[in-house]
């Protein structure tokens, strides 16, 4: 089955039914085009409407599909609605959680005598199962990361500032053969280490501090996220025992990784042992996500997330403990979920590094 077959089966799509996808990462899984524009689906028809820049491209890389141009005075939802009337299409599923309230009214001026009705996250459905394609494309973008980590170890000195270090290690992911990053990197230096979303700022890298690392290449469309906390230098024997709390913590929760296993059971158990070493309340995010085209997914490994971990999940796994006034430490997987149990993708050292 085809991806667009299976989340056509999954939405309950039947005849004179269609879809129309707006979400970018959504029109990339099914049809493999990266540009502007908008898919119109269903049974027996799959078109891609874009506008000039974009339509060598698409007839490029979603070969098989009827790639639609507008016009001056003729919008995307015009021609998706000829694609609809020529395939007797009267109810219209669209993604609700991507169109504007504006841009919905629009379509229900442009495609008129049809009923919308929400998708309901049908494609997302589809995503949440890799395909083995799929994880060997995450599996190159974290080689890649850890390599550029690995590379620039040496180079990581005091006095350097943090935008520094991420301008080293973005520069290193891309020499090593990303497309892109999949996301900010974030580097939090000694204090800072306490903002789990800290950006890379110009305060200089001290001896003594600890430096969390947060960064992940993107290969072929997927995503890859790690995490790391370095020392440079002997760290504190306060911020050596948050190390090791968050190290159980991460392990524990990535040998638990099975088909099967609920989510926020796993995620329970992290908290468990943060809570236990005397961290309560410094661990205030979930402990993972999951990742694909898109840097967070679901299922997530939450509190509120009671989802079963099936075969072939890709899901972090990252702990952390952030204290203000001292600094935080964080380490994190990219794994995916095999019927034997969780495998990381991520092969760098998570003992701690002393630089
Ligand atoms: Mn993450």
């Amino acid at each position: 089955m085809t991806r667009l077959e299976k989340t056509l089966q999954l939405a309950g799509v039947g005849a004179g039914e269609g879809v129309l996808i707006h979400k970018p990462s959504n029109i990339f899984y099914l049809s493999g085009y990266t540009g502007e524009g908008l898919l119109a689906v269903g049974k027996g028809f799959k078109t891609i409407v874009t506008d000039f820049r974009y339509t060598e491209q698409a007839e490029r890389q979603a070969p098989g599909w009827n790639v639609m141009m507008v016009e001056k005075g003729v919008s995307h939802a015009m021609l998706a609605a000829r694609v609809f009337a020529a395939h007797g299409v009267k109810k219209v599923l669209y993604e609700d959680d991507q169109v504007t309230v504006r841009s919905f009214e629009a379509l229900k001026k442009d495609i008129p005598q049809v009923e919308f009705v929400p998708l309901n996250g049908a494609p997302e459905k589809a995503r949440r199962i890799k395909e083995p394609g799929e994880i060997k494309l995450m599996e190159e973008a974290c080689d890649i990361s850890c390599r550029a980590l690995d590379r620039i170890l040496n180079q990581i000195k005091p006095g350097m500032t943090e935008k520094q270090l991420q301008l080293l290690l973005d520069y290193t992911m891309m020499d090593l053969g990303a497309d892109s990053l999949a996301f900010n990197t974030i580097v939090a230096s000694g204090v800072n280490g306490s903002l789990p979303h800290a950006i890379p700022s110009d305060k200089k890298i001290e001896k003594g501090e600890m430096i969390t690392l947060d960064f992940g290449a993107k290969k072929g469309g997927y995503c890859a996220d790690m995490t790391r906390t370095l020392a440079l230098g002997t760290p504190s024997p306060e911020m050596k025992k948050i190390y090791d709390t968050v190290l159980l913590a991460q392990e524990t929760c990535e040998s638990m990784l099975a088909p099967g296993k609920v989510c926020s059971e796993i995620d329970s158990e992290a908290r468990r042992i943060i809570d236990g070493a005397g961290y309560a309340g410094r661990f205030g995010h979930g402990l993972g996500h999951s990742v694909g085209i898109d840097i967070h997914e679901s299922p997530r490994l939450s509190q509120v997330c009671h989802d079963l971990l099936e075969e072939g999940t890709t899901i972090t796994v990252e702990p952390g403990i952030y204290v203000p006034g001292l600094g935080g430490v964080r380490i994190e997987n990219t794994c995916v979920v095999t019927a034997n149990g969780g495998r990381t993708l991520v092969h760098a050292q998570k003992a701690l590094l002393i630089l």
